[in-house]
């Protein structure tokens, strides 16, 4: 049976998925239901092989404000939780599942991105954020340090000093901020929203996707490779995208003087 999507809403369309925050209220945080969801629409993406992309966004004027609280109200027993169990369950997949995809997966963050809601944004492959969001390191506010791969990609993105600043105060990081920092590709105006998250969709949709996951493979396998395996994978990737059907027209296109078709294959 179809899943029924209750927290997010989520749709499929020229091979790009969308998928979109839906709690407005508690500005998009993350209940159980919003991970099964989650994992509902990843199964879904995982088993396309016309998959060309993925855009996440939300609805209101949150992003996500990360694991929804109310959720974690202190157990009348009074025994504690265990808080690795969620992380297991749920974000763990969450983030590797997304970094796994063979095609980019865009966040189009529409405004504050808080705790594992900033996390999830910043996991993304690219992010764009309108003028208005923020970026919160929330967790030191209640007890908590940063997760859902929070310590692993914003030292990588912006240094030692910034990612500690950012979680130890969690002093709210602007887009414009993020932008400048590199921790986020574009800071747009807000009322250019809808109109990005169109001209992302068209770019994934008509783009060399063979080329685009290859390049996502590379750059992350960078992380842990000296510069002579990274040649390596470049030239392995390299040798299978010259397979493609998508560089065999890119040539036939450039020496026609007319703009590539790409199939995606
Ligand atoms: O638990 C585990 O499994 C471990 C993993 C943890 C991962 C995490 O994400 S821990 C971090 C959790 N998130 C936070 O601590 C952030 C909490 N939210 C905030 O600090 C603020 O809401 C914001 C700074 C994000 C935004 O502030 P503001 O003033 O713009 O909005 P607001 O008024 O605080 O929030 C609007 C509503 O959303 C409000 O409800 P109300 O009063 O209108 O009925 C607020 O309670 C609700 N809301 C915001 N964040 C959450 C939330 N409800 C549940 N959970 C939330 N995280």
């Amino acid at each position: 049976m179809a899943h029924q999507y209750q927290h997010i809403k989520f749709h499929y369309q020229n091979g790009v998925g969308h998928i979109v925050l839906n709690r407005p209220d508690t500005l998009n945080s993350f209940t159980q239901v919003m991970h099964d969801d989650l994992k509902a629409a990843l199964s879904f993406l995982e088993s396309r092989e016309d998959l060309r992309g993925v855009i996440i966004t939300g609805t209101g004027r949150g992003f996500c404000a990360g694991q929804d609280l109310s959720e974690r109200k202190p157990l009348p027993s009074g025994q504690k939780r265990d808080l690795g169990e969620g992380i297991d369950k749920n974000y763990r997949s969450l983030v590797l599942r997304l970094r796994a995809l063979p095609a980019p997966v865009v966040s189009v963050v529409n405004g504050v991105a808080a705790g594992a809601g900033a996390s999830v944004a910043l996991a993304c492959d690219i992010v764009f954020a309108v003028k208005s969001a923020k970026f919160i390191q929330a967790f030191s506010k209640i007890g908590l340090l940063p997760d859902a791969g929070a310590t692993y990609v914003w030292p990588r993105m912006v240094g030692m000093q910034r990612s500690m600043g950012a979680a130890l105060f969690a002093t709210p990081v602007s887009a414009e901020t993020a932008e400048q920092w590199g921790l986020i590709w574009r800071c747009i105006p807000d009322d250019e929203l809808e109109s990005t998250i169109a001209s992302v969709h068209d770019h994934l949709a008509h783009g060399a996707t063979r080329a685009f996951a290859a390049t996502k493979q590379a750059l992350y396998a960078s992380g842990d490779n000296s510069l002579e395996d990274q040649i390596n994978v470049e030239r392995d990737l390299q040798r299978e995208l010259g397979h493609t059907d998508d560089y065999l027209e890119g040539m036939i296109a450039f020496g026609e003087k007319r703009a590539p078709r790409f199939t995606g294959r």
